[in-house]
């Protein structure tokens, strides 16, 4: 385990010990640790013995499609719902057997992923999100396929535009990175390819976005416009235009979070996925 990642995991541990009240050996150190300023959102005092620091911790939160949270399933079952766990039940579901994706145990820091075959396999609903002004999170990787694919495509509530378009690959612009659609491929500068990342997209629901992966430096980017979409969905588009890959996590808020609270969201998924 590379030390950063450690350190989030070891920081989640104490956060966890500490909520049920435990007496630890080494309670002293892992004081020091809680106030590190890494998780904000916290309900209360860690040292009160209030619930630890989940995405739900931060208001605005409306998706949370988390694959360790699915119940039921065995390696190599078809998915034909995703269970929205954030409280709201945006649940993505596939009533078509062959569109279905593949839950898989153990792939990624020994949990479970939602895997998609790039021919048609796709987990959709009605649009349902509220603000354009939003920021969305994914856990996914690429593994191949066709230029054009996306991750997760959602659209406004009772409407037919897609506010949220992150791809996997814009192979066909510039860079073969991933990206999102806002009037146009606007692609990060990072490949997806073969790699988990956690990629962020944060905008303010007109022009300004920003583009981060691993919670690194923000790409500042500027869009004309949002899609045309008609059914959210999560592994391929109404385009046909499908990922090939897996997905671990994928997190939607209804507003443009803040630094602290993006990092905090961001420093859970590493604790939970030791994935760079
Ligand atoms: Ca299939």
């Amino acid at each position: 385990m590379k030390l950063r990642a450690f350190i989030f995991a070891a920081l989640a541990s104490v956060l966890v010990v500490s909520a049920m009240a435990l007496v630890q050996p080494g309670g002293f150190a892992a004081k020091s640790v809680l106030r590190a300023p890494h998780y904000v959102g916290m309900r209360g005092s860690a040292e009160g013995g209030s619930s630890a620091f989940t995405p739900a911790s931060i208001p605005g939160l409306q998706l949370w499609l988390d694959a360790s949270q699915i119940v039921g399933l065995n390696d190599g079952d078809p998915v034909a719902t995703w269970n929205d766990v954030s409280g709201n039940g945006f649940d993505f579901v596939q009533g078509t057997g062959s569109a279905r994706p593949t839950y898989k145990t153990g792939i990624l820091n020994g949990k479970p992923i939602v895997r998609f075959d790039g021919v048609d396999d796709k987990l959709t609903r009605a649009n349902f999100i509220t603000s354009a002004a939003s920021t969305t999170f994914a856990v996914v990787t690429r593994s191949g396929g066709s230029a054009f694919q996306e991750v997760v495509v959602l659209g406004a509530s009772g409407g037919s535009t897609g506010w949220v378009v992150l791809s996997a690959s814009a192979a066909g612009g510039a860079g073969g990175n991933w990206g999102v659609y806002q009037g146009g491929w606007v692609e990060s500068l990072t490949n997806l390819s073969g790699v988990w990342k956690t990629i962020r997209y944060n905008t303010d629901g007109a022009s300004a976005f920003t583009l981060t992966t691993n919670n690194g430096t923000p790409e500042s980017k500027t869009g004309s416009g949002f899609a045309t979409i008609n059914t959210s969905t999560v592994g391929g588009d109404e385009y046909n235009q499908m990922l090939t890959g897996d997905i671990a996590a994928i997190l939607h808020y209804n507003r443009q979070l803040t630094t602290d609270e993006m990092n905090s969201v961001e420093n859970w998924l590493l604790a939970q996925y030791a994935h760079y």
